[in-house]
């Protein structure tokens, strides 16, 4: 007999994608990112119209609900705006006290953090790194390859974004190329 209880999961995520009626996509052409790239003069020189990245999300619950979670998947196309890479905006949480997983699919990447005395460090991503981005913590992802890289992440439905304090402030470092190489600078 037909077992009533058991039921289709309604999302896959099939380890690079996920698929669903309940899937959000949004994109971040390079020019959404106007002022976090040191040298202004190369950024706007470049075809602003292109894409930087799109995140795929699922948010099962309401925004700002407490103790449900999202999940998103970003795909960060590979460049740079003189020797920075193409990077995420960044963010602390709205609720900054709120935590964060993030891992890596596809490419290489370097995952940037910096806390409220704005000390900055960094984590190399690569496919299957885990990364624990505790609360009170900004985060921001650079693509530090030459192909797309790929990295999921899992948050509290009620951090929330706040994109404020880095558009204003920004890092206390920079990530560049220096020698062919990621440095934070
Ligand atoms: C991850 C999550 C999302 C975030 C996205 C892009 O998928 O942290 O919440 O929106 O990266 O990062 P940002 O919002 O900083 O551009
Ligand atoms: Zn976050």
């Amino acid at each position: 007999m037909e077992d009533k209880k058991i039921y289709l999961p309604e999302l896959i995520f099939n380890g690079k994608e996920l698929i669903g009626d309940h899937v959000e996509k949004s994109t971040r052409k390079l020019g959404d990112l106007r002022g976090i790239f040191e040298n202004g003069t190369a950024f706007e020189s470049m075809n602003l119209e292109q894409i930087a990245y799109h995140v795929s999300c699922t948010f099962p619950v309401q925004e700002g609900t407490s103790g449900g979670l999202f999940m998103g998947i970003t795909y960060l196309m590979p460049g740079k705006v003189g020797d920075e890479y193409f990077m995420t905006k960044g963010h602390f949480h709205s609720n900054i006290d709120r935590a964060e997983f993030y891992w890596g699919v596809e490419g290489e990447g370097m995952l940037i953090l910096m806390n409220e005395a704005r000390e900055v460090w960094a984590e190399r991503m690569y496919p299957g790194s885990l990364h624990y981005i505790p609360g009170g913590i900004a985060h921001r992802v650079a693509n530090v390859g030459n192909s797309m890289l790929i990295f999921a992440a899992s948050w509290p439905s009620d951090a929330g974004h706040n994109y404020e304090t880095i558009a204003k402030h920004g890092f206390a470092r920079r990530l560049k190329e220096v020698n062919g190489k990621p440095k934070l600078v």
